[in-house]
């Protein structure tokens, strides 16, 4: 065998083939580098220059991790440890990931691929890294005390196993699970078909991100683990909106979007203008005889959810999580409803001993888009996003899907806000509004109203925008 000294010492002798071979055998015997990135943009597709060859996935405000070949096995580098993430431009959190990110790196490799994985672990506890849905050898499953020891702080252990079948996956923690998904450790996986697959349909764009939540106090910096269900910020790859950037289709593309749920709840994502797809859940491609279209698929805690659509409708989609507060961003829960009540002697009272106090949510919650509160250094707005009519009074897990008939193919640049066509935006009715007609019969015949009522209760509102008083 060729040691490093032997091979300098005898390098004259030689030849230029035999040497090249012969270094690389050396330098393969270490570690591949880790990959280290930092910047939260979207990084274009990875196209393989070495395997086999397959389409990449663009992974939403993420990346995917280069590899190396080493004797026909593709090997990764992995390093769990703290890092920042940028959720929204104003707003950084600290976190715990992968190479520089919360999520990690997007791991793609291809059917019938031997992939070898280095895990170091940087973070001040034990780790493992769980391939979440893949068939392996037990113990490369990556649970911590069940199938393995837990990775100790500083160390590198190595996962190998061969990717048996094509389909969407995640990688996450083992390990203290509840503080470390809390504290953004997880990623995305995807095998892709090593052959034309019947179940597996050509696309010219295919978007993976996962679903996060977190516990961050406004102001301040690092999630709360021990949060269990109530989270105040709701992203797609820990991005939240206006910091998620926009699905940018050419219009005709067929379009897959892959999410997984790393989050504690379900999520119903929504897409607008089209229908899709479910073609692919956890275990796989799903049968083409299952499959319906649909505009909502919810996406349970734990699980993978693949969807394709022919993008034939030009515009700017919305695209997000029908759960109205996840499209929400950091405020307080305990918020009372405060629509149509008058506080504006309450106010002018509080106002004498606070004087920045602010009434709240008197007509609805959108002058949230608009309010000048001082915000703490370091919070994301509740709602925000500027769109081109004005605010959008989203945040959280929204996102916008551009179909464009003039974008060029497998270019990701943002073409900025759609031009409608004249005549194709709603607009405002300017007649005559004849009065409603009311049924004056109350309750009609199938509820009347009880006989035995006592002294009918009366609440006192006040107009939203009058500020007139009525009953
Ligand atoms: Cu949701």
């Amino acid at each position: 065998m060729l040691s490093r000294r032997k091979l300098i010492g005898g390098a004259g002798a030689i030849t230029a083939t035999a040497s090249a071979a012969a270094v690389s055998k050396v330098a393969m015997a270490a570690l591949p580098e880790p990959v280290i990135q930092t910047t939260p943009d979207t990084a274009p597709p990875l196209h393989p220059g070495t395997g086999r060859p397959y389409n990449p996935v663009v992974t939403l405000n993420g990346w995917t991790l280069p590899w190396r070949m080493n004797g026909g096995v593709k090997e990764f580098h992995l390093v769990a440890e703290a890092v920042v993430r940028e959720m929204t431009p104003g707003f950084n959190a600290h976190l715990w990931g992968y190479n520089g990110q919360s999520p990690g790196p997007t791991i793609e490799v291809v059917e019938g691929d031997r992939v070898r994985i280095f895990v170091t672990n940087k973070l001040p506890e034990l780790h493992s890294v769980h391939w979440h849905g893949q068939r392996l050898p037990n113990g490369m499953d990556g649970v911590t005390g069940l199938t393995q020891p837990g990775i100790p702080p500083g160390k590198t252990f190595v996962y190998e196993f061969v990717a048996r079948r094509p389909g969407t996956f995640m990688y996450h923690p083992h390990a203290d699970e509840m503080a470390q998904l809390a504290m953004g450790l997880m990623g995305f996986w995807v095998t892709h078909p090593r052959a034309k697959h019947p179940l597996i349909d050509e696309v010219q764009r295919d978007f993976v991100f996962l679903l996060a939540a977190y516990d961050i106090d406004p102001g301040s910096y690092t999630p709360k683990i021990m949060t269990m269900l109530d989270f105040n910020l709701w992203s797609f790859n820990s991005r939240i909106f206006p910091g998620i950037d926009p699905l940018v289709v050419r219009k005709n593309d067929r379009v897959r979007i892959r999410v997984g749920n790393l989050t504690m709840t379900n999520h119903p994502i929504h897409l607008h203008g089209h229908e899709f797809q479910l073609t692919g859940t956890d275990g796989g491609p799903t049968p083409k005889s299952t499959r319906r279209y649909e505009v909502t698929t919810d996406i349970g805690v734990g699980q993978m959810r693949q969807i394709e659509f022919l993008a034939d409708e030009e515009g700017d989609w919305a695209f997000h999580c029908h759960k109205a507060h996840h499209t929400m961003n950091a405020m307080g829960h305990d918020v009372p409803t405060m629509i149509g009540v008058d506080h504006s002697g309450v106010a002018r009272q509080i106002t004498q001993l606070i004087p920045d106090y602010m009434v709240m949510g008197e007509r609805g919650m959108h002058d949230m888009t608009e309010m000048e509160m001082p915000l703490p250094d370091n919070t994301a707005p509740m709602m925000a996003g500027e769109g081109p009519f004005g605010a959008v009074g989203m945040g959280g897990m929204f996102s916008v899907v551009k179909v464009r008939r003039d974008q060029p193919p497998g270019d990701y640049r943002d073409p900025g806000w759609f031009k409608h066509p004249p005549g194709t935006v709603a607009y405002e009715w300017t007649g005559a509004l004849p009065q409603p007609a009311r049924s004056s019969a109350s309750g009609g015949t199938s509820m009347p109203p009880l006989r035995a009522a006592t002294t009918p209760s009366e609440v006192k509102v006040r107009k939203p925008a009058g500020g007139h008083t009525g009953h």
